[in-house]
């Protein structure tokens, strides 16, 4: 009798600890929905391979030592698990890394859309009792790369066909755009708004628009693109809801005619066309994905634009202004008030700085600070907390040091972009603050895009700049 007492006591205490283990286990395990984003070429590709490719080997080569899991020890390891959300295209990792393992490694393809990937990653919770425990946790990590030029759509969802229309044709009207627009819109100020719609004529037109757009993004240098997804259009490449344009000539027109235009008229299916692509391709972006993330990075290539001169500057500031909107959560914010977005940490990262020298980073640095600072001046951030460096995901130049007329200065030594040519330069400084005239006139800035030099092997992480800072800030908490 007795010894069946004690043999279902035992059982019983083994299935108490157990749960007990389970419950622990569960409430440990944590999961966090990170989100990158960032204009087109700006390097989220990169960025997003590199991060996992650094969890998933934990910076072998170069110590992850501001990743506080790393630096700790409490890091056990990172794997690759299924995703979620099957309706969404994989992030094509394994891609990615065969092109940077390639003998000639190579930069990954273009991505023109959303897609995911999941990663599970282990360690030891920093509560030391735990640890001698033997007791892990998981923290499980979405990450979601889109374009961002989806959200320069955000401030749409405010404005009629009439309003966005007005806001387009000042744009349109404006150096540099002039340059390109004059003869489309001279096409359509000919057309009769009210006369009837052409299906093929409008699908024409739009595909006009389209190619400005992609113009002002690929010849100019320009950032401010709207709407969005007509140069990324993701799966709804070709379809109708795309095929409009802004009519900037309202001025021509009587407000009771244009109230009362049918969808049989130019005008009217303008309008039709505008409303159903801002309910539902830029809301619908909003209420399906943006709602869930947790983290949010936001990647700036500077260095592009200070290359394309100042126009191309100042429209990345405009660019940055607009993206940043939809992480202003003031309660009278439009963001705030449409949907109910729980993002509570914001990383801005300037890209690609293995382009400049180590002592040019702080410039780096100030200059993406100064582009944000200006928009966080007008917007309410207070719920979000925010960050900014300066990284490279994928480190491609080596610095070192030369004599030029009789000085040491710091130069870098990379592979050209253009002619796989390996070249010592020194790329020049990176204004501290938003450029003046005397900058543009002075030459500017001039740096040569550098291909990824040495192949990374497997199990091999690749060379970075600053990527554990990156980590710290964005799941270092998570991993306490
Ligand atoms: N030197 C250097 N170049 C980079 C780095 N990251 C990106 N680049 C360059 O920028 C280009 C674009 O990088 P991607 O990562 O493809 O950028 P993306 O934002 O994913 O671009 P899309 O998919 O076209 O929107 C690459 O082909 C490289 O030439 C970096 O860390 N260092
Ligand atoms: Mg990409």
């Amino acid at each position: 009798m007795s010894l069946i007492n004690s043999k279902k006591l035992r059982s019983l205490k083994k299935r108490v600890k157990n749960s007990a283990k389970e419950i622990l286990n569960r409430s440990l395990d944590q999961h966090i929905n990170l989100a990158v984003t960032g204009l087109s070429q700006s390097g989220k590709t990169a960025f997003i391979t590199s991060l996992v490719n650094q969890l998933i080997n934990e910076g072998s080569g170069k110590p992850l030592n501001f990743f506080d899991p790393v630096h700790q020890g409490r890091y056990i390891a990172a794997k690759r698990v299924p995703q979620n959300n099957l309706h969404i295209s994989r992030f094509d990792y394994d891609d990615a890394i065969e092109q940077l393992s390639k003998t000639e490694p190579e930069w990954p393809q273009p991505t023109k859309s959303i897609s995911e990937l999941r990663l599970a990653v282990r360690y030891y919770p920093k509560n030391s009792l735990l640890k001698y425990a033997g007791e892990m946790a998981t923290l499980y990590i979405d990450i979601t790369d889109y374009p961002g030029e989806w959200l320069l759509d955000l401030p749409m969802l405010n404005q009629t066909f009439e309003q966005w229309s007005e806001q387009m044709g000042e744009l349109l009207k404006q150096a540099p755009r002039s340059e390109l627009s004059a003869e489309f819109l001279a096409k359509v100020e000919a057309i009769d708004p009210f006369g009837p719609v052409h299906e093929t004529e409008l699908a024409e037109l739009a595909q006009q628009y389209t190619d400005l757009l992609l113009a002002f993004r690929y010849e100019q240098g320009l950032s401010v693109i709207q709407p969005g997804r007509f140069i990324l259009p993701g799966e709804h490449a070709g379809a109708p809801i795309l095929q409009f344009i802004p009519y900037p000539f309202f001025a021509n027109i009587e407000a009771d005619e244009y109230n009362s235009a049918g969808q049989d008229t130019f005008i009217g299916m303008l309008r039709a066309r505008y409303l159903e692509y801002r309910e539902r391709i830029v809301r619908q972006f909003y209420k399906q994905h943006f709602v869930k993330f947790d983290r949010q990075i936001v990647l700036a290539d500077c260095l592009t634009p200070l290359n394309n001169g100042s126009e191309a500057f100042n429209d990345l500031q405009q660019a940055i202004s607009l993206i940043m909107e939809s992480f202003a959560y003031g309660k009278s914010n439009l963001i705030t008030r449409l949907f109910s977005p729980k993002i509570d940490k914001l990383l801005f990262a300037a890209t690609k700085a293995d382009h400049v020298t180590a002592e040019q980073h702080g410039n780096l640095t100030s200059l993406i600070e100064q582009l944000v600072f200006k928009a966080k001046k007008s917007l309410s951030f207070d719920a979000i907390k925010m960050k900014t460096l300066a990284i490279a995901a994928i480190k491609t130049t080596e610095q070192g040091q030369s004599e030029y007329q009789g000085k040491i200065i710091n130069v870098l030594r990379g592979k050209r972009l253009d002619n796989q040519k390996l070249i010592t330069l020194y790329p020049g400084a990176v204004p501290a603050k938003l450029p003046k005239n005397e900058f543009w006139q002075e030459g500017g800035f001039n740096y040569i895009a550098f291909k990824p030099y040495t192949a990374i092997s497997q199990h091999q992480a690749l060379a970075n700049i600053r990527m554990d800072q990156v980590l710290q800030f964005l799941l270092g908490d998570k991993m306490k």
